[in-house]
């Protein structure tokens, strides 16, 4: 009978269960983990910090809905590895962190990178394991992507020790459980889409909040039939942006300030009423507003705001079962009213107000000239990705997105370092497509050095820098010995960090340059990096409320 080692077993089932993709450092004791993922098919892409591969890990899972893998060492690896899993526990995404652990046999011994990481992963994880025998990795593999792909998704953790890995067992003692389906998409109760309907026939002034979590159920064409049915006015989350495209002539995502504080009814599909919504409470949100909830999470009803009806299941089958509904008693909500007059102003009101900042050329620039000039040579299918303070809000209203899973920004965890690592996933599910990151100089400086993977992958990526020298602005020049916390070098050279390996990169300084700078690295199938000073205390245009509510 052959043998086979626990590193083949580990590849073979996860490959089994669907994860195409792996990322992170080798190093004891998963060296062979990583090679003999390679010779089963998955593809493995070796990062500079497990942090940035763990994020990659999360967005995959976002991506393709099966989990992305991430792998690491034991010790400092699987902690750094712990920045992803906490990252797609708060957005929701599937991930799986395998990481290699000290031989079963020295726990407790003091031995190499011995490490609590099974309770470490805890807080983060649907479920983390450590199989008792190479026999049980193919089931616990099963178990662990089943789990993260159901209900709402969610990071599993595989502790993986080195007598585990290199240990051998006959071929038959080990086999691999079929591949897990699809998760189950669970519908709604009838009688909560009828309620649902009658609070949106009685609201006078109704909007949908389009969330991630349509993006991730792939709802994307179960949504837009239901808005196009009833002529709703809807705006999107962050990444919930590009289930409908953001030119929709329904979008009144220009007028969201009003539209949330405004609005008697607000219908979430896959959207939670956390930070980033503003908890659906005053002053954001109208005091008596009701809402009408939608998620795959029966606990997330009623977070923060009872729910007036409560549509617990998947996003794509509870608004196909209100489609059919609304086939056979169709409504819309009528498009001469009030509310839509009120929206229809603010959307114009607002564009105007940054019209003009846009359009501006004064030197040194500010946020919005820049996002104009690459929004305006952004591929229709481009997939974004964003973080940062300023250049991360601004851009969620100045660079639209067209289609669905085609945005990836900080999001509900509001982590800086991730655009790098989401930058090489998209590129690596999505080889056809250019992929674009704007990062703020401090957030661009988490995960510089994977500038280097981009290269060695040779993957077609370009990185705009809105370089302001500091976190939130800096300083034109360092002057005397007390270096203010939030301030960076001035007129740091990124550019030349993507040169370094091999990519192309621009220093641009003046509007004129821009334009060219940003097509040509668009347009270079070698990764690139343009590198846009600011004025140090660029802003955003004034707004009604802080960007966070307390
Ligand atoms: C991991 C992590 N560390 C620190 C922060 C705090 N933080 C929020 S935004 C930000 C950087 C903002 O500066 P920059 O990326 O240059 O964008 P800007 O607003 O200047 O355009 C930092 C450090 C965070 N959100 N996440």
């Amino acid at each position: 009978m052959a043998k086979i080692d626990g590193a083949t077993v580990l590849a073979r089932a996860l490959k089994r269960q669907g994860v195409e993709h792996m990322f992170g450092i080798v190093g004891f004791p998963v060296f062979g983990v990583a090679s003999a993922a390679q010779k089963e098919g998955i593809r493995y892409i070796g990062f500079r910090n497990e942090q940035a591969a763990s994020y990659a890990a999360g967005a995959v899972g976002y991506l393709t809905g099966r989990p992305g893998a991430c792998l690491t060492v034991s010790g400092p690896g699987m902690v750094h590895g712990i920045a992803g899993l906490a990252n797609a526990w708060a957005n929701g995404w599937p991930m799986i962190l395998l990481s290699g652990a000290p031989d079963s046999y020295q726990d407790g011994m003091g031995s190499f990178q011995e490490c609590p990481q099974v309770e470490a992963a805890r807080p983060w994880v649907k479920a983390g394991l450590r199989p008792d025998g190479i026999e049980r990795v193919p089931f616990h593999v099963e178990q662990l992507v089943r789990t993260s792909i159901s209900g709402r998704p969610g990071a599993v953790y595989l502790d993986l020790p080195n007598d585990i890995l290199s240990g051998e067992v006959e071929e038959e003692r080990a086999p691999l459980p079929p591949r897990c389906a699809e998760p189950p998409r669970p519908g709604v109760d009838a009688a909560e889409i009828e309620r649902a309907l009658a609070l949106l026939r009685e609201a006078k002034r109704p909007l949908v909040i389009v969330g991630k979590g349509a993006a991730q159920a792939r709802a994307e064409v179960e949504v837009r039939e239901l808005i196009e049915r009833t002529r709703l006015p809807f705006l999107a989350s962050p990444m919930g942006k590009g289930v409908l495209p953001d030119d929709h002539e329904l979008s009144v995502a220009p007028a969201r300030s009003t539209a949330l504080a405004e609005a008697d009814l607000v219908f979430l599909i896959g959207a939670r009423l956390n930070w980033i919504m503003h908890f659906g409470l005053p002053p954001r949100f109208a005091p008596d507003v009701k809402v009408i909830q939608m998620d795959i999470a029966a606990e997330e009803i009623g977070r923060n705001v009872p729910a007036a009806a409560a549509l617990v299941g998947d996003a794509r089958a509870a608004t196909g079962e209100i489609n059919r509904v609304l086939a056979k008693q169709p409504w819309g909500y009528p498009s001469e009213t009030d509310w839509w007059q009120r929206l229809r102003e603010k959307v114009a009101e607002n564009r105007a107000a940054v019209e003009a900042m846009e359009r501006d050329d004064s030197v040194p620039m500010g946020y919005y000239r820049v996002l104009r000039e690459v929004r305006e040579r952004l591929p229709r299918d481009a997939i974004i990705c964003s973080e940062g303070a300023n250049t991360m809000d601004i851009g969620r209203s100045s660079l639209p997105n067209f289609s669905p899973r085609h945005r990836l920004d900080a999001g509900t965890f509001g982590t800086m370092g991730v655009g790098l690592g989401f930058a090489i996933a998209a590129a690596a599910v999505h080889p056809e497509k250019k992929v674009v990151a704007v990062e703020g100089d401090s957030a661009f400086g988490f995960s510089g050095m994977e500038v280097e993977v981009m290269c060695r992958y040779r993957m077609p990526i370009t990185i705009v820098v809105i370089n302001n020298n500091g976190i939130g602005g800096g300083v034109a020049e360092l002057k005397g010995d007390r270096i203010p916390p939030s301030v960076y070098l001035p007129n740091a050279r990124y550019d030349r960090v993507m040169e370094a390996f091999g990519g192309r990169g621009w220093y641009v300084e003046r509007p004129d340059e821009l334009g060219p700078a940003l097509a040509a690295a668009i347009a270079d199938p070698k990764p690139s990096l343009v590198n846009v000073m600011i004025h140090p205390r660029a802003q955003r245009k004034p707004q009604a409320f802080e960007w966070l509510t307390r």
